[in-house]
């Protein structure tokens, strides 16, 4: 089962791919596309609420395991740069650039923007991603971008199957209220394996509860590995008390406060002590102001790119997490809003 995020330049005919890969399910700020055919199962999602925010994009990459750069003829636009940041950020494994639109150009002009993309991305996540070129109107490529996408899912499922043993950690995207089941929600298993009557917590609200039933893509399953994009009901919770970016776990850490190391990345503009960050940690967001910076056990007033720092952040609300979690650190002021990652 893999899940898909498709980024890249404005009018890069993200949605036209997306639309042309699954078929259109749920809408928010962010849309997802559904495909299955036999044991293929892949789920796309197009950010749409993005680039006006960043979050559904750094939401859509989390729920995700492959990324998809779109490219233009045209080339990077400020948009693609600042994904290109944001996937730095993340870390981000699995990805692909694609370039669209190939019936407008042609293979030599194709030829010069990837060895131009290549010379960017050097020395980013990005490094060793495949190229292919692709077009939506005459199908250039389309199949063995699928064929792409399954062959790199197989390796997922692979690196997924090693995680199934750890604790299990479930984000959840979404929850409603269905009429004599009572609270559903969807998320993704994002470590781990959930079980039928499984007891779990909601974080960061700590509210217990019991895992009534599982489905994948609207089948019943009695249990559901890590990777799997999962809907359950839910027992012992109302879906009032649950929410999008809530995780259900057996134990998080929960505060409203951190203290982070960070690196700032080198297409940063940096912050000072007293500036206000948005910090995101898997689906959750909160506005934090800069307490202190610590530089090799030294205070200091500015953060400056591509530096690494110690961070006392204060916030108001309670977020939840884990030690392995990575912390995305924004300026929402800023042209380019990614300002780099923390652990804790
Ligand atoms: N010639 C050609 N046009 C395309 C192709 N894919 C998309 N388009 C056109 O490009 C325009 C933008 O397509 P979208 O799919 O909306 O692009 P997008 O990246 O989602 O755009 P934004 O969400 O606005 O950034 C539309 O007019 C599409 O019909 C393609 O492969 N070839
Ligand atoms: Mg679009």
């Amino acid at each position: 089962m893999t899940k898909i995020t498709i980024t890249g330049s404005q009018q890069s005919g993200k949605t036209t791919l997306a639309a042309k890969l699954g078929k259109k399910g749920n809408v928010s700020d962010f849309t997802m596309y559904d495909f299955a055919k036999g044991d293929k199962i892949m789920t796309i999602i197009d950010p749409t609420g993005y680039p006006d925010s960043v979050k559904p994009l750094i939401s859509s990459l989390t729920l995700s395991d492959i990324a998809i750069l779109c490219v233009p003829p045209t080339g990077l636009d400020a948009y693609a740069g600042e994904c290109i940041v944001c996937l730095e950020c993340m870390g981000y494994k699995h990805g692909l650039v694609l370039l669209t639109k190939s019936d407008t150009t042609y293979p030599q002009a194709t030829d010069e923007l990837k060895a131009k993309l290549q010379k960017i991305t050097k020395g980013t996540v990005l490094e060793h991603w495949e190229y292919m070129a692709v077009s939506t109107k005459t199908f250039e490529g389309m199949e063995e971008l699928k064929e792409k996408i399954f062959s790199m899912g197989e390796t997922i499922d692979e690196e997924d199957r090693k995680k199934a043993t750890l604790p299990t950690r479930i984000i959840v995207d979404q929850s409603f209220n269905v009429t004599g089941i009572g609270c559903v929600v969807l998320g993704v298993v994002m470590q781990g394996t959930v079980n039928a009557k499984d007891k779990m917590t909601a974080y960061p609200t700590r509210k217990p509860l019991e895992i009534r039933s599982i489905q994948m893509h609207d089948v019943d399953v009695k249990t559901a590995p890590n990777g799997a994009r999962v809907g359950l009901a839910l027992k012992g919770i109302q879906s009032k008390d649950i929410d999008r970016g809530h995780v259900l776990s057996l134990e998080e850490m929960v505060s409203e406060n951190l203290k982070i190391k960070c690196k700032l990345s080198p297409f940063s503009k940096g912050f000072n002590t007293g500036s206000v960050l948005h910090v995101f940690v898997g689906l959750q967001s909160s506005p934090m102001r800069v307490n202190s910076i610590e530089k090799n056990g030294t205070m200091v007033e500015k953060a400056s790119a591509g530096n690494e720092y110690v961070l006392q952040l204060i916030g108001t609300k309670e977020i939840s997490y884990s030690q392995q979690d990575r912390f995305i650190l924004t300026d929402l002021d800023e042209k380019q809003r990614f300002l780099g990652f923390g652990s804790l």
